[in-house]
């Protein structure tokens, strides 16, 4: 800004014609899948955030300055998630960027803010080597590596299966890491496998696989799989006659399968997360009915994970004296993540830290236990 300007503005602040908050507002970049397949996740997560920004803004925002949130569509493809980025770091100039959705997306992104020396926060991600890409990177999605083999003895434990069936997406990061994650658990809890398929991205018709499958008669179904495949997966399962548990990742944890997989399709899905809406801890309570209140719907897992997700950036933005020198200020955020705790709608929540390749300090995976819960009649019931 030019000095003349700048004189203008702090005078024009002075006289209370533009109010002072303005002039600090923080700039918190989004880049989600608001279209595309992945939407099913990326609408939720943007709400959350909206909610909890709207929340932070409206009991006086950070030292009274507003959370200002420049969202983009990265439409679920890494391309789009490199170029989003990019825009958001170098042209938008934001303090730190949230997202993206997949992991298959972060991977390829979060090594544009590692460069740029800004913090990459996702929410959703939970593929393995994620936060291995640097100590900007932060996330407090649960990985599949904490959640599947809780998933897994739960459901032994619970039903006596002997031995399942595998099915899996081979050409998308997370579902490639759930199913090495799947495979190290029943071979960790001895759980033998009649046998593995796999299927990719955009595939409609899975009727060989599970026929296959069918024909291995298995206890129950482990899939690792992202909702566009998952729910018509659980459907052509059903028609076949497949009424077996069906395991599954964090892809198929959402409620949006019980409209993808109607009728009763979407029974007998077993998942883990550390969130339920059936949690009636103070802080679930109240932000359940803040999003009811606020998108006319319920709110699912990942809708809770952005909208904690921002209320631990604001505490670390607390503790972050803001000079508006961006790349002191986004390092000074990154200094301020790692110590927050935080107890919101997802439960208590702290950071671990992660290794990169070479076993070296990287960035910050969530530390936190999953629930197991069950789909019954239209309901995850734990
Ligand atoms: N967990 C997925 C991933 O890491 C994204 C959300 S869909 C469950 O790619």
């Amino acid at each position: 800004m030019q000095s003349k300007t700048k004189k203008l503005l702090a005078a024009l602040i002075a006289a209370g014609i533009v109010p002072a908050a303005h002039a600090a507002d923080i700039k918190l970049g989004v880049a989600e899948a608001l279209s595309g397949g992945a939407a099913q996740y990326g609408v939720s997560i943007r709400n959350g955030f909206q909610l909890a920004a709207d929340e932070i803004n409206a009991a006086g925002g950070i030292n009274g300055n507003k959370l200002v949130l420049v969202v983009e569509d990265e439409q679920g493809k890494k391309e789009e998630a490199i170029n989003v980025f990019k825009k958001l770091i170098f042209k938008d100039n934001v303090l730190m960027v949230f997202g993206p959705t997949l992991s298959n997306s972060a991977q390829a992104a979060d090594p544009i803010a590692q460069a740029a020396k800004t913090v990459a926060f996702g929410t959703s991600n939970t593929a393995d080597g994620i936060t291995s890409i640097g100590n900007y990177v932060f996330r407090n999605s649960v990985t599949e590596a904490d959640v599947l083999p809780a998933t897994i003895s739960t459901v032994k434990a619970k039903t006596g299966l002997k031995n399942v069936a595998v099915l899996y997406g081979n050409d998308d990061v997370f579902t490639k890491s759930g199913y090495d994650n799947f495979k190290k658990a029943l071979e960790d809890q001895k759980i033998p496998v009649t046998t593995t398929e796999t299927f990719a991205k955009g595939d409609v018709d899975f009727k060989a696989q599970l026929t296959k499958i069918k024909g291995t008669n298995p206890d129950a179904i482990v899939l690792s799989a992202l909702l566009a495949e998952g729910a018509p997966i659980m459907v052509q399962a059903r028609q076949l006659g497949l009424n077996v548990p069906v395991i599954g990742g964090n892809g198929m944890n959402s409620v949006k399968i019980f409209d993808l997989a109607p009728g009763g399709a979407s029974n007998n899905l077993w998942i883990g997360s550390p969130w339920s809406i059936e949690n009636k801890a103070p802080e679930n309570v109240k932000f359940i009915d803040a999003y009811k209140a606020k998108f006319n719907g319920s709110p699912d897992q990942f809708a809770a994970q952005s909208y904690d997700a921002m209320y631990i950036v604001a505490q670390a933005l607390k503790n972050t004296k803001i000079t508006g020198e961006l790349p002191k200020d986004r390092a000074a955020l990154r200094d301020a993540l790692p110590s927050v705790t935080w107890t919101g709608a997802t439960g208590a929540f702290k950071f671990r830290q992660a290794n990169d390749r070479a076993g070296k300090p990287a960035g910050y995976d969530a530390d936190q236990a999953p629930i197991v819960s069950v789909t019954k009649d239209g309901k995850y019931v734990i």
